[in-house]
């Protein structure tokens, strides 16, 4: 076991990776926090990443606009991206190689070649299949061959980002290439996903630590995605809830309830149909609100298929929160409310149990909030 007093751990930290030693630490102890892991988890992480071979890492791109790796080496954060190379060995990607041509492909066939069975392959982008996949080649190959080649002997496959999660930008309708998720275009079902456009980077560095430290990829949903990242509703961490819940509604952007910071649904918000962290992680490290929701704009739920880029933004959000049971018998007053069918149908609620829904729909039907309410 490492100890972190240890003079030579801290030397060799500083060397390494051009951050302090209490750096570093916190950069472990934010990775645990991130996957929710118990306490000692940061002292496991510190040690794999300063002991344990760094894993080779084939990155391809396809479809996709790069915003996934320029979240990723962001440069607001100077210490990141330094130990994001320092813990991989990036061994081929197109937007950081300074390799080109057929000196890139060499270096692609040669990684894959010498670390057989034990690369992880990252994909970004997604993967266009109409017509053999022409409308992406890269080297002279289609995306798809070409994923196929670097998949073929993997250790394991993450797709960062939506588009190669699920298809993401490109695959709205009309869908014109084809355009599909990596687990979708090579037909499997073991794939990590990490979406978000772009994901947030901790959620994508996180797991890579989980497979560096504990030598597999961390606990998954149906969709492939972490449940350390994605096993929450938007909504049940949102700092607006309580607006949500009092029935305190924004109405246009710029009124008194948007300045207020009351809760977005009624401009589209789709944190109730959307499961993600942001709420809770952030984006960029620059403090408190820095997240679509938290500078004022709906989510409009780019992790999630059929809802980023396909839903309209302005539309309402199913609400999948399961309500509490006790709320008490409603009784609808004149003019002071939606009907439980009105409010319904706004919300996308017909399934929800009847008291439950009532409660709701009398909060869904509140107007315009007026001063100090
Ligand atoms: Fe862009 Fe990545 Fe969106 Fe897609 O992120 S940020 S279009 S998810 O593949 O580059
Ligand atoms: Fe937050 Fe959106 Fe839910 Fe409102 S609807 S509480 S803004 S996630
Ligand atoms: Fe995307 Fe919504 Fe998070 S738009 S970044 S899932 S708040």
């Amino acid at each position: 076991m490492y100890d972190d007093r240890d003079t030579q751990f801290e030397t060799n930290v500083e060397t390494r990776f051009g951050v302090s030693r209490r750096d570093f630490m916190k950069f472990c102890a934010a990775m645990a926090a991130t996957m929710g892991l118990p306490k000692g988890a940061d002292a496991q992480i510190a040690e794999a990443i300063t002991k344990k071979e760094r894993p080779s890492v084939i990155w391809l791109h396809h479809q996709e606009c790069t915003g996934c790796t320029e979240s990723l080496l962001r440069s607001e954060h100077p210490t990141l991206d330094k130990l994001i190379l320092d813990i991989i060995s990036l061994d081929y990607h197109e937007t950081v190689f300074a390799a080109a041509g057929h000196q890139a492909e060499a270096a692609r066939k040669a990684a894959i070649e010498k670390n057989k069975g034990k690369y992880l392959l990252v994909v970004e982008g997604a993967i266009p299949l109409k017509d053999g996949g022409i409308y992406c080649k890269i080297g002279g190959q289609t995306s798809l061959e070409l994923t196929r080649e670097c998949a073929q002997h993997a250790a394991a496959v993450v797709a960062i980002g939506s588009c190669a999660s699920w298809g993401g930008m490109p695959s709205t309708p009309p869908n014109p290439t084809g355009s599909a998720g990596v687990g979708e275009a090579l037909g499997r079902k073991d794939i990590v996903t990490i979406p978000g456009c772009p994901p947030n980077p901790y959620n994508f560095l996180a797991t890579i630590v989980h497979f560096l430290t504990f030598g597999a990829l961390p606990a998954v949903d149906a969709k492939g995605r972490p449940t350390f990242a994605y096993g929450r509703l938007i909504h049940d961490n949102c700092e607006r809830r309580a607006h949500f819940d009092a029935g305190r509604f924004a109405l246009e952007f710029g009124d008194p309830g948007h300045r207020k910071g009351y809760c977005l649904y009624k401009l589209g918000c789709k944190g109730p149909e959307t499961y993600a962290n942001c709420p809770s992680i952030l984006f960029n490290d620059v403090g408190t609100g820095s997240w679509p929701v938290g500078t004022g704009h709906p989510c409009i739920g780019c992790t999630e298929k059929h809802i980023g880029f396909e839903k309209p933004i302005h539309a309402l959000a199913d609400l999948k929160t399961n309500p509490p049971t006790g709320y008490p018998r409603i009784v609808e007053e004149q003019g002071t409310g939606a009907t439980l069918a009105s409010a319904a149908l706004v919300a996308g609620v017909a399934g929800l149990a009847v008291g439950a829904g009532m409660k709701i729909a009398g909060n869904l039907g509140k107007s315009e909030p007026k001063d100090g309410e």
